[in-house]
């Protein structure tokens, strides 16, 4: 069973409205390869059936399934796991900076994205966890499953192209979009994300624009490039601590209010005599 696991390792699963690939040799589990086979033969039947829209509905909950179990290995293992969004227009560079994160590699092509999913183990300030990243489209024509996305991530890199200054006003529409879909929670871990620095020579969106920006909404600026790999590790890494951070933070208010609960209820069981 393994043996024939193991083969899919390097494989891509292509479907029409989302990618899944799987980890590179040596950091895929066979549990992680079955969630891999089980999302491909669900999928599978939204096909045959005909239901293709269906598939933009289910590739969120899909994702979130592969994180959930993920997350059980986790267990197992003891790894967190950190579910990490890219966000923004067509054409800023999500997939490039995904791809470059994920396989140190520079893609010259452009290819439009429906939905990739990524996973990788990643060593965190001396921690081994696991990131998650679903690489979204940035075009207009899937805007409306974006809802779905959103809820499910931890942690959003909001990016634009600093060589176009429409991808910079933009993110303020993405970032309302994150802020609504996930209104029940206090501090969304979230970077705006300057891409393709390499290109001075056509930058529109002023370094200052874009700080004061991102001071106003109270998250870090930084400017990465896809092709030379400056700062990509940094975005990814940075981002996963906010997303620890505020995960520990919730555990504290969570054991705190336990701890009081106890309190309260030793008291009630005590009478004065
Ligand atoms: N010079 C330079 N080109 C980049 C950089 N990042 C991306 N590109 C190029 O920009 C084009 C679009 O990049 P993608 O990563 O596909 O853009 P995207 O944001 O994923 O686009 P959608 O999938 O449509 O949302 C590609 O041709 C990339 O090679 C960068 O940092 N520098
Ligand atoms: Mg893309």
């Amino acid at each position: 069973m393994c043996c024939v696991l193991l083969s899919l390792i390097s494989m891509e699963i292509a479907v029409p409205e989302m990618t899944i690939r799987t980890p590179p040799p040596g950091s895929a589990s066979c549990s992680d390869l079955f969630q891999l086979l089980l999302i491909q033969q669900s999928r599978e039947i939204c096909c045959q059936t005909g239901f293709t829209d269906l598939i933009g509905c289910l590739a969120p909950r899909l994702w979130q399934a592969g994180t959930m179990a993920a997350s059980k290995s986790k267990n197992q293992s003891s790894l967190a796991l950190h579910k990490v969004i890219m966000v923004g227009s067509g054409g800023v560079g999500k997939s490039a900076l995904t791809l470059q994160f994920m396989y140190d590699e520079f893609v010259e092509d452009y290819e439009p994205t429906k939905a990739d999913s990524y996973r990788k183990k990643v060593v965190l300030d001396g921690e081994e966890v696991q990131i998650d990243i679903l690489d979204t489209a940035g075009q207009e024509d899937y805007a409306a499953i974006r809802d779905n996305y959103f809820r499910s991530g931890e942690g959003f890199l909001l990016v634009f192209s600093i060589t176009e200054h429409e991808s910079f006003t933009a993110t303020a529409e993405f970032r309302e979009q994150i802020l609504r879909v996930k209104a029940e929670e206090d501090k969304i871990p979230l970077l705006v994300v300057g891409n393709k620095s390499d290109l001075e020579e056509r930058r529109q969106v002023p370094v200052e624009e874009a700080r004061s920006k991102a001071e106003e909404w109270g998250v870090q600026y930084v400017e990465t490039s896809a092709k030379t790999r400056a700062n990509v590790d940094k975005v990814f890494f940075d981002l996963m601590r906010e997303i620890r951070a505020k995960k520990m933070s919730e555990n504290k208010d969570k054991n705190g209010k336990k701890s009081g609960k106890n309190k309260k209820s030793f008291k009630e069981r005590c009478c004065l005599l």
